[in-house]
């Protein structure tokens, strides 16, 4: 970046993961912009991690939308904001004066930037008189928020990233931290390299990118965390390992929980699945080392029994009052750029605001005399998947949707079809046009999009830091605070006249230090410092962490009313649904590296797409061979809730049992493969959390008679297509398909598909009937437009290379040819499938410079193919492959 650039830059927040790195955006022409990290952000020190690294080619205006709709009569007509907003009001008046306020619900989300999350809750608990606001967080934090709730009497993590440097053992627990939230697992592995001493320990079912950097991998059986705690508290009981007088002097409960644990480690070991040196080397570890985080994430919260294994978690530290000291205590690491704002302004149905209670009648009033609002919500409204449920049932009769997608991530998501498609009332406010939650949409409202909006978000270290706009508003697009407050003032209500997004921060922060004193209604949660910005002064703002100056718990005092931090008795529990009969295998679901959630803005990036261009199931080859699939081709899941189709894969670390699905597909991406529709809607007694990462499932052959694929400048209609998916490349579309009728005309079958209606067109085809393959390019003066290959199996060849065709202006005689032959006819121009996504580096490259300059450290790849300099997310895939490629090497010699 130039000097004149730097000028141009504006210092904002990344709107992915709750690691909030500091982005510097420079405008480049309309709509379009440039990233780098931020130097001066303390979370990422001018670090991205590969989606970071994409911003900028997720921001142009294609298939966003733009302007407010109203679907009559089944068809989608745009229409004006007054029109939209004056028909919500209307519908949302007249089911409110005729069934109450409980009739009507917002299901928001913690990719809500904190000003648009306040209003939303302040209009619906305090204006209609109804806690039915509930986010996807129950989906993600509820079970951390409620473990906290139990334990400290107040929803506080009390780890900053800076603990991370200075501890000497750091537990991940049901965290892949190095896909999830890469610019952490980066900070950790740079502390380990300094410190090699640092012991890392994962504990997860799977063995994820996460465990390059583990000295131990406890692969523990899917369920079963709070045997492993409740051991380690027996454990660290019996070995002395605690603090009696911090135990009496600032808890309560030690006794019942300490009896409701009591388990031996060979207990243990039975129980998850381990060995039990293992357990041993991780219970001896922990209690050596004074300096422990046990950091946790959606293996720990996203259970039947999420809240329970949250507080065996704390327990753990409770015995040691290792809370509130550098370089140790239980982590909760945050999912959503915003999961912590959403639950500052109590953007949960059983929660308030500014950290005060829905169930306490002294903190309903403060809030209703701090807002001068009509009325207050009496009683906790309903959580995400009772919400769906009644609105099923038609008891909610109107749903309001912001900025999150259920009808792809909520559990039982044919159910969640099922229940908007009969609702009264859909109102939805998005920044894409096409999702699956859309398309059941009677009103869509445009938001802006990152890059185009103002406000703040809280990341998991409770640092506040600003989103900044740096491009123009695109078509009629509106912030959602701006969308929330103009219909508010519709419905009547006064409270919602602001003129900026810096006036809802400053009432924000004014409610946080609303009688907060140790006499009146105390709590940690206090940003009252900040209350009072101007404009300018809001634009400025620098990250800040709360509270302020202070570290929570470091003066053993809590935020129950007798000031002491509780034990929570957590009895062991399984799964409710276990694997077994016709659902032999349980299905785990979770993340990858490269796309973010529904893909509805990483899904548009190139760069992004490569990684893993097609949904997949991965299992363990004992499982396949006894479930009858093979690797490469396709095959049915099934649960007791729905089915998918996807790819069978190995080599994602899967023990037997198990099979492991990424969330990300769905309607628009794919025939069927939107995981949401086979898990089960079990959830956690007390938070409310889906029991995501355990289903009972089945795994079947997908029998098709061809499998194909096609490349293609513009999209296809695929409604004849048995399977398909659909990926973004460099200049055009990429489709993987497979057929269940045989193909008869191959040449007239292909050109239906793609369209080409010309029968002077440019088009080279190669066809072996009786092999059942097919190939065929399409070219507009010399320019590759389209190319379609077809085979019986899944043997087709590699995208990479034919990918890289559509760059060029003209295909040469040699690349036409090679294209018809299937393969590049020169050597090493096939480079592999990505594994660097941010300088386009293939597998084949790396994997030939590892051979010929005998590499031995993922620094060297780096030197010599650059792949891995940059974000470093691939660099654990380019380990694996070092030790794939020596170890092939070494048995070759020998
Ligand atoms: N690339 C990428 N990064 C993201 C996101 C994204 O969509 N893409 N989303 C963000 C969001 S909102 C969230 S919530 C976070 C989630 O971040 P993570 O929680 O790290 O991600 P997941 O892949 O959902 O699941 C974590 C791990 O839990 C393991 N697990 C499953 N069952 C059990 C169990 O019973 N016990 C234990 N100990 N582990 C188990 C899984 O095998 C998985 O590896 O990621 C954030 N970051
Ligand atoms: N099977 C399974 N399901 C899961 C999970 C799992 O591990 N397994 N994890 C769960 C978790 S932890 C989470 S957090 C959820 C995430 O699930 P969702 O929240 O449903 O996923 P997203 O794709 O992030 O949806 C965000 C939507 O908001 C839109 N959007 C983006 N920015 C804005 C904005 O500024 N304003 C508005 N109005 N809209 C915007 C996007 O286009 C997109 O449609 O999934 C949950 N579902
Ligand atoms: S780790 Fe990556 S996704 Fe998360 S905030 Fe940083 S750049 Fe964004
Ligand atoms: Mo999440």
């Amino acid at each position: 970046m130039n000097l004149s650039q730097e000028h141009l830059s504006v210092r904002t927040t990344c709107p992915y993961c709750g690691v909030g790195c500091g982005v510097r955006a420079t405008p480049q022409g309309a709509q379009q912009a440039s990233v780098a990290g931020d130097t001066a952000h303390p979370s990422n020190f001018g670090r991205l991690c590969v989606k970071g690294s994409a911003l900028g080619e997720t921001l142009g205006l294609e298939g966003r939308l733009l302007h407010p709709h109203v679907r009559e009569d089944g068809v989608l007509r745009q229409v004006s904001w007054d029109a939209a907003l004056d028909k919500v009001a209307a519908q949302w008046r007249a089911i409110v004066a005729e069934h109450g306020p409980d009739a009507v619900a917002f299901y928001v989300s913690g990719q809500l930037l904190t000003e648009d999350y306040y209003i939303a809750n302040k209009l619906m608990k305090g204006y209609v008189g109804s806690a039915n606001i509930d986010t996807n967080s129950r989906l993600c934090m509820s079970s951390a928020v409620a473990g906290h709730k139990r334990a400290f009497g107040e929803d506080i993590v009390p780890v900053s990233y800076d603990d991370l440097e200075l501890a000497d053992m750091i537990v991940l627990v049901g965290s892949n931290l190095a896909w999830c939230h890469p610019i952490l697992f980066q900070r950790i592995a740079k502390a380990k390299e300094a410190r090699p001493d640092l012991k890392v320990v994962v504990i997860d079912p799977r063995r994820t990118a996460t465990c390059e950097l583990a000295d131990l991998h406890l692969s523990i059986k899917p369920g079963t965390d709070v045997w492993l705690f409740n051991g380690l508290l027996t454990y660290l009981h019996g070995i002395g390992a605690v603090d009696p007088a911090f135990i009496a002097a600032h808890t309560n409960g030690f006794d019942a929980a300490l009896a409701a644990a009591s388990i031996t480690p060979e207990e243990v070991a039975q129980a998850c699945r381990l060995k039990v040196e293992d357990v041993l080397a991780f219970y001896e570890a922990f209690a050596a080392n004074a300096k422990v985080i046990t950091g946790f994430s959606m293996g720990v919260n996203q259970s039947s029994a999420g809240t329970d294994k949250v507080n065996a978690i704390v327990n753990c530290y409770l015995v040691g009052g290792r809370i509130g000291k550098p370089g140790a205590g239980p982590f909760s690491i945050t999912g959503q750029p915003n999961a912590m704002g959403g639950r500052e302004v109590g953007g949960l149905a059983n929660m308030l605001a500014a950290h005060l209670d829905l169930d306490n009648a002294a903190h309903r009033a403060a809030v209703r005399e701090f807002w001068r609002s009509p009325t207050i919500a009496e009683k906790p409204g309903l959580k995400a998947v009772d919400l769906f449920q009644a609105i099923e049932a038609g008891t909610v009769k109107a749903v309001w949707i912001v900025a999150t997608n259920p009808a792809v991530s909520l559990p039982d998501a044919e159910q969640v079809r099922r229940a908007l498609a009969q609702c009264e009332l859909v109102v939805v406010s998005d920044v894409v046009r096409d999702t699956d939650t859309n398309a059941l949409a009677h009103v869509l409202l445009p938001a802006l999009a990152w890059g185009e909006k103002d406000g703040t978000v809280t990341n998991s270290e409770r640092r506040i830091s600003r989103q900044r706009a740096f491009l123009p508003a695109p078509g009629e697009a509106r912030a959602d605070w701006r969308i929330l407050a103009q219909f508010a003032q519709r419905l009547g209500y006064a409270g919602f006249d602001y003129a900026a997004v810096h006036e809802i921060f400053d009432e924000h922060a004014r409610l946080s230090a609303w009688r907060n004193t140790p006499e009146q209604l105390p709590r940690m949660f206090d940003i009252g410092t900040l209350a009072g910005l101007d404009r300018a002064a809001y634009d400025a703002l620098e990250p800040v962490r709360w509270p302020l100056g202070k570290t929570p718990f470091a003066d053993g005092r809590y935020s129950h009313p007798d000031g002491r931090a509780r034990f929570v008795a957590t009895p062991p529990r399984l799964p409710v649904n276990q694997a077994g009969g016709e659902f032999p295998l349980v299905l785990n679901t979770g993340r990858l590296r490269d796309q973010w959630h529904t893909m509805t803005r990483t899904g548009r990036a190139p760069k992004l797409a490569e990684h893993t261009p097609e949904p997949f199931v991965d299992l363990h080859p004992q499982d396949a061979l006894l479930c009858g699939v093979r690797e490469g081709e396709l095959a049915r899941i099934g649960s007791n809730w729905g089915s998918m189709v996807a790819r069978v894969r190995h080599g994602g670390g899967i023990a037997r049992g198990s099979v492991f699905i990424p969330i990300h597909w769905n309607g628009q991406t794919s025939s069927d493969a939107r995981v949401g529709a086979l898990v089960n809607p079990v959830v956690d007694p007390v938070s409310g959390e889906p029991e995501f990462k355990h289903t009972p499932v089945m795994v079947d052959r997908f029998p098709v008679q061809w499998h194909g694929f096609v490349l293609s400048r513009a999209a296809l209609g695929l409604e004849q297509v048995a399977y398909w998916t659909k990926a973004q490349g460099a200049g055009f579309s990429r489709y993987e398909l497979a057929g269940r009728n045989r193909i008869g005309d191959f040449g007239a079958w292909a050109r239906e598909l793609l369209e080409v209606t010309d029968d002077d067109a440019d088009w080279l085809e190669y066809s072996d009937r009786s092999a059942g393959v097919y190939r065929a390019v399409h070219l507009v003066d010399d320019r590759i437009v389209q190319c379609v290959f077809v085979s019986p199996r899944p043997d087709l060849p590699e995208r990479a290379w034919l990918a890289s065709l559509f760059a060029s202006e003209r295909l040469s005689d040699q690349e036409r040819a090679g294209v018809l032959a299937g393969r590049p006819l020169r050597q090493g121009a096939d480079a592999g499938p990505t594994v660097c996504s941010c300088f386009g580096v293939g597998r084949n490259t790396i994997c030939n410079a590892i051979r010929e300059n005998d590499l031995a450290t993922s620094a060297q790849v780096t030197a010599c193919v650059k792949a891995g300099g940059n974000c470093g997310s691939c660099v654990p895939e380019i380990r694996q492959l070092i030790a794939v490629v020596r170890a092939e090497a070494a048995e070759a010699a020998e």
